[in-house]
């Protein structure tokens, strides 16, 4: 199973700022033990803090990947294009974040991608992306 991995702006600095909302742990460690977590799912990993980067990696993984599990960041409640590059690729997509976006500022608890994901989880620290893993193998076994 190949799932691609894709994060947004500002997630790069994950650990080193605010630990209160996004914990203290690095993104890139964190990813690097999920991988080795699902020896036998293929992984790509992506972080880009420009809007069209991102788009140009849905297009690059979309059509090959089994599932991507996206944290755009702060485009989530805004960015259309993204939106539009989840919808023009086959693959199906977890939105994902590390913060309880419902549980903060009014601006953060709309996402324009939701309604082009299968689903979202949202609040639950770094272990968001596990569980988007998850429910992406669970769909692919369940067929
Ligand atoms: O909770 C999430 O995963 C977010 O997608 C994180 C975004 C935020 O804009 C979304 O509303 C929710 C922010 C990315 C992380 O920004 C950092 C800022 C300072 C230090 C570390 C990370």
């Amino acid at each position: 199973m190949k799932i691609s991995i894709i994060n947004g702006p500002n997630l790069n600095l994950t650990g080193q700022r605010e630990p209160e909302i996004y914990g203290s742990q690095s993104l890139d460690s964190y990813l690097q033990m999920l991988a080795a977590a699902y020896p036998d799912v293929e992984f790509s990993f992506f972080q880009s803090n420009c809007e069209g980067a991102i788009i140009d990696e849905i297009h690059r993984v979309g059509f090959d990947s089994d599932g991507i599990v996206i944290n755009a960041g702060a485009y989530a409640h805004y960015s259309l294009a993204i939106a539009d590059a989840l919808r023009s690729v086959p693959a199906p997509a977890v939105e994902v974040h590390i913060s309880n976006i419902y549980a903060r500022e009014q601006a953060r608890h709309h996402s324009v991608l939701a309604p082009a994901s299968v689903g979202v989880i949202a609040g639950f620290g770094l272990d968001s992306y596990r569980l988007a893993v998850e429910a992406l193998a669970a769909m692919q076994k369940n067929g």
